[in-house]
């Protein structure tokens, strides 16, 4: 065709065989070979990744072109011929194309070979070499490992190296210093006994102490903090999730360390953590705090937290950055960098007070006139096929699988992009490939060796909305008021205030039901604990992760059982996972704490529901944090104009009715409700 140019990704041939790159760079090869002859103009390549079409070994090269030139194919042979040549190579591992030239280097250079590639295999024994050749075993952490852990650390900072590259090589850095340690400590013990001394062989690194505060169970990001620091010399004291500020500031003391980071996953830790800045300037101390998590912000920091210490409070915003920090907060860099974040932060504290007085709202009478339109004589209920709980125990894992939503467990790893196109990502496409086929035979693994199970609770109530805001629940005898927030921002013409108690029958209209749930996944912590005790991060991050994927995939599918069956008022849906995942069917799940129902403090009258812990096999801590770290909890509304949305900022005249409702005291209520009245 005149004028027609041929371009195309070529990538995209071979992504059935992602993780075997030896044969997807052979068909790509083979590909470019015969297109660029009949014509193709350009294709879009990894140019570091291709091989030379003569270099192919000739066995693969023909398998290549037998499948890529429909030769020889009648009945499929060349493809299944390829397929099987693929396995094979596969199965015979990396052995086989693997470079070991490395190993004939000096042994500083081959531990740093082992930590730039995550290679553990060699670790022990270079190890002991590098310990029998150093004067003491410190040196050999101070000398040849920190300097390969500089390289990670400087490969990481530039942007050449991944999250995922990074825990691996912390990975064979612990476990060198795990061989060390009791050499360590053997020095040491002689050293005292001989001269009476402490302290001897101590390392000079900075010591920075890491927790998970009171009430909060999640250390995902707390841990990537924790190993991203240790890969850049940091001496990492991590006290684990759920810790009250004064055992944080005990153990400050003692250990004497230069800086505390504070981690949290849901709101009521932010309280938890203005409390901690409140104590370490009330005992005097004078150490920076770093604060971290995914409910943390800027703002909150610069609002709540920094006016309460004045030795230096800084809000990082994820492991890559709490390098550059931490090195300036410890170095002659400091005061500079306290004096920018103080001014920083006391603008953004101007602009808190300026925004707040000028965001329209309205008042709370006005938005509840200005609710969701919704013709319930129109709307048809439907009756669950049971009224009570059902609880779902040892739910098949398997059954799980589809329901998974990858893309924030590449997130986790500070992989950005769409899932499955970050697998093919020019920049990440490789390692976010490993790191996918690690985390399905983790997965694999997981599931066929029941190291988890999956345990759920679901049930319904008739429901009626008997106030603007409150839903009437009854539960077997039982009645109950569920208490719900509304939008108060003022909206344009049109546009309603919405409350998630529009999408229940008011009284006067007969009634409907709402649904509850809980999914938590079981057993993860002894594996997680497993990994940890061997000195792998890589792969107890990797299960932390997959416990959260599961369960939220495990929410996902029992609401699929709940609208097709169970409730079932949507028993012909048909949706592609794509489809499941942008949520496009009716009815929504929203959880306490998510932004249209933010009080988290409704969720005891959830789990009241459900049956508490015994049924629910979930424990709720003071922050109303859930235990084990991943689980899920939310209600159901079936609904067709339900949809999720976000309370947003209420005002005084609200968080008063609201207080009065729940027959909650006016300032506890604030306390809960602070992130949407500030
Ligand atoms: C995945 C996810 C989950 C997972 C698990 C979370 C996890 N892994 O920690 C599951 C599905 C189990 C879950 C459950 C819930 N979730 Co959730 N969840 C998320 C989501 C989508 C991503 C969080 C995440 O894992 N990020 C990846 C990790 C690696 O990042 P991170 O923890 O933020 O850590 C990075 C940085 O913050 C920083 N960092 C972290 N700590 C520290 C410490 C220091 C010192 C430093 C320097 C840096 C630092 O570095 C880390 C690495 O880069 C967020 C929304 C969001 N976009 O953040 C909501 C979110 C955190 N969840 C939320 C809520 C409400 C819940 C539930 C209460 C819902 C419910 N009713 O069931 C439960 C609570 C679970 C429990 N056990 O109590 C809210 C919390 C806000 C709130 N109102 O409280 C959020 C913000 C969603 C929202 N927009 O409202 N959740």
């Amino acid at each position: 065709m005149p004028l027609t140019k041929v371009s195309g990704g070529v990538s995209n041939m071979s992504f059935s065989f992602r993780g075997n790159d030896h044969v997807r760079e052979a068909m790509h090869a083979v590909f470019l070979y015969h297109a660029i002859r009949a014509g193709m103009d350009m294709g879009i390549v990894n140019a570091g990744q291709l091989a030379v079409y003569d270099e192919i070994e000739p066995t693969l090269k023909e398998l290549c072109e037998d499948v890529i030139l429909n030769r020889n194919n009648d009945n499929n042979e060349a493809t299944e011929k390829l397929i099987k040549f693929a396995e094979n190579v596969k199965s015979k591992g990396k052995e086989n194309i693997k470079d070991e030239s490395w190993r004939k280097e000096s042994v500083e250079k081959r531990l740093a070979h082992s930590l730039v590639n995550g290679i553990t295999d060699y670790i022990d024994a270079d190890t002991e070499e590098a310990r029998q050749k150093y004067p003491r075993p410190l040196d050999v952490i101070e000398g040849p490992l920190m300097d390969g852990m500089n390289v990670v650390g400087d490969l990481f900072g530039s942007g050449k190296m991944f999250l995922p590259q990074v825990v691996k090589s912390a990975r064979v850095m612990k476990k060198a210093v795990a061989i060390l340690t009791p050499f360590i400590e053997l020095e040491k013990e002689e050293k005292r006994l001989a001269e009476g001394g402490t302290g001897v062989g101590e390392s000079k690194a900075a010591k920075i102490l890491l927790a998970t505060v009171k009430g909060d169970v999640h250390d995902i990001g707390k841990n990537i903090v924790g190993v991203v620091l240790g890969c850049n010399g940091y001496d990492i004291i991590d006290l684990g999730v759920m810790v009250p500020a004064d055992k944080i500031l005990a153990e400050a003391r003692k250990l004497e360390v230069d800086a505390i980071g504070l981690s949290g996953l849901i709101t009521p830790s932010l309280d938890e953590m203005v409390h901690v800045a409140r104590e370490m300037k009330r005992t005097g101390m004078e150490l920076p705090l770093l604060i971290g998590g995914a409910t943390t912000s800027r703002m909150h920091t610069a609002v709540r937290i920094a006016p309460e210490y004045d030795h230096g409070v800084i809000h990082v915003l994820d492991a890559s950055r709490s390098v550059t920090v931490t090195g300036s907060l410890l170095n002659e860099q400091k005061a500079d960098l306290l004096a920018k974040t103080k001014a920083e932060y006391d603008k953004l504290r101007q602009d808190f007070g300026a925004k707040r007085s000028a965001k329209p709202m309205v008042n709370y009478n006005e938005a509840v006139e200005n609710k969701t339109q919704i013709n319930w004589k129109e709307y048809k209920p439907i009756q669950p096929a049971f009224e009570g709980i059902k609880i779902f125990e040892n739910f098949p894992l398997e059954k799980l699988i589809p329901f998974i939503d990858w893309q924030p467990f590449f997130i986790a790893w500070e992989l950005h992009g769409k899932f499955p196109q970050i697998l093919t990502d020019e920049k990440v496409g490789v390692e976010a490939t490993k790191l996918y086929n690690d985390a399905k035979a983790l997965l694999e693994k997981l599931i066929s060796e029941k190291w988890v199970s999956a345990h759920g609770v679901v049930g319904f109530w008739p429901a009626e909305k008997t106030g603007p805001d409150t839903v009437h629940v009854a539960n077997n005898g039982k009645a109950l008021n569920l208490e719900f927030l509304r939008q108060q921002s003022k909206k344009t013409a049109g546009q309603p205030n919405i409350s998630l108690a529009d999408f229940i029958t008011p009284s006067a209209e007969g009634k409907t039901h709402i649904g509850a749930f809980t999914v938590t996944i079981l057993g993860l912590e002894e594996h997680v604990m497993r990994f940890h005790n061997n000195q792998d991060d890589y792969n107890k991050i990797i299960m932390q992760a997959l416990g959260d994927r599961l369960a939220e995939a495990f929410a996902e599918c029992l609401h699929e059982i709940t609208r097709k069956e169970l409730w079932g008022y949507a028993k012909d849906e048909k949706l592609s996972n794509e489809e499941l995942i942008a949520e496009t069917y009716r009815g929504i799940r929203p959880a306490p704490g998510y932004p249209a129902c933010p009080d988290h403090t409704e969720k005891y009258k959830l789990f009241d529901l459900l049956g508490g812990e015994t049924t629910t096999k979930i424990h709720l801590t003071e922050s109303l944090a859930m235990t084990p770290a991943s689980s899920i909890c939310g209600w159901y509304f079936d609904h067709p104009q339900s949809k999720y949305f976000g309370v947003g900022k209420i005002g005084e005249d609200q968080l008063k009715d609201y207080a009065e409702r729940k027959g909650m005291p006016l300032e506890e209520a604030r306390k809960w409700l602070r992130p949407v009245l500030e």
